[in-house]
């Protein structure tokens, strides 16, 4: 039994469309906090972050919306610090990706604070490792990994003196769609990619059971980024950035019954949910049945355990 600390992140200024400010909404109408109850979890629902004003920055021409998603990061960076110094775990109902620059960077500052190592599962088509420098964009939403990692220092976003992920303890699972520059990018700094045809010629379990391995050794925390575009667009259309050839249902099940088994995960932000590109719904509720796995619903009780 855990306690669940549901944060809302209404954030869509990081995302260059509108639609994922309705995310947290759509995510609690597909019942997120019922089926956790229902687990047997105690959840805390603190409603939607009310972004701090971010005046002490000026415009980025590399950034787009920097003070609104600086506003966010700050606000959220806090409630998903003092969530995790409860004890309890951080769910972020996203909003768009630029979200994790708050989250992580809080649960980062907490794995500090206890002297465990922080690893990140990030499970996306996109690397999400520019900068304002080399962002073809300008949308942070495709920066907040380049950001935790301590890259893409271009201003204040949170306190300088901020706790940082290391790359190599970050783990990209089902890239597909990738920049040129982040791709030296990610290789420079050594993050661990699984693209998709990774996916295909080792299998999602052999995926899976590397990285629970490296964190167990570790005694590390893990945290997990689920952007719907990880998803095949087929299964989950409610995203502003499709990438055909995604993960199928299964793969996406499997994984999250794997981190349910291996009990490691200490955060989640479900992101990138775009309700008003979604069908029917469909979107919102297939992150909701993903995280009734992560939170330990199964087909059947096995004894086995995945790393
Ligand atoms: N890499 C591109 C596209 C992108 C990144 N993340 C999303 N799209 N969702 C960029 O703009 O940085
Ligand atoms: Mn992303
Ligand atoms: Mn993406």
């Amino acid at each position: 039994m855990k306690t669940i600390t549901l944060i809302g992140a209404p954030i869509e200024e990081g995302s260059g469309r509108r639609g994922a400010g309705m995310g947290p909404t759509a995510l609690r109408i597909a019942g997120i906090d019922t089926v956790l109850a229902e687990l047997g979890h105690r959840v805390e629902d603190e409603g939607d972050i009310r972004p701090l004003p971010a005046r002490d920055l000026s415009a980025h021409p590399g950034a787009n919306n920097l003070q609104m998603v600086a506003a966010f990061a700050r606000a959220i960076h806090d409630a998903v610090h003092d969530a995790a110094r409860k004890g309890h775990f951080p769910l972020v109902l996203g909003g768009d990706h630029a979200l994790s620059m708050g989250s992580v960077s809080g649960v980062a500052r907490y794995a500090d604070e206890i002297g465990r190592p922080l690893f990140v599962l990030w499970l996306d088509a996109h690397a999400d490792f520019n900068s304002p420098a080399t962002s073809p964009s300008g949308n942070m939403h495709g920066m907040p990994v380049a950001f935790f990692c301590g890259e893409a220092e271009f201003a204040p976003i949170l306190p300088k003196e901020r706790a940082l992920v290391a790359p190599k303890r970050v783990y990209q699972v089902g890239i597909r769609s990738v920049d040129a520059r982040e791709r030296d990018e990610i290789a420079e700094h050594g993050v661990n990619v699984y693209d998709m045809r990774a996916v295909d010629e080792m299998g999602m379990a052999n995926i899976m059971k590397q990285i629970l391995e490296d964190v167990r050794t570790a005694n590390g925390l893990l945290h997990v980024s689920l952007d719907v575009d990880f998803l095949d667009p087929e299964i989950a259309p409610g995203v502003g950035t499709t990438v055909p050839g995604g993960a199928t249902f299964r793969e996406a099940h499997l994984i999250m019954e794997m981190l349910c088994d291996s009990d490691l995960v200490s955060s989640l932000d479900l992101v990138e949910l775009n309700p008003f590109l979604d069908d029917r719904g469909k979107s919102a509720r297939i992150l909701v049945e993903l995280t009734a796995s992560l939170f330990g619903r199964r087909i059947l009780d096995r004894p086995t355990r995945s790393a």
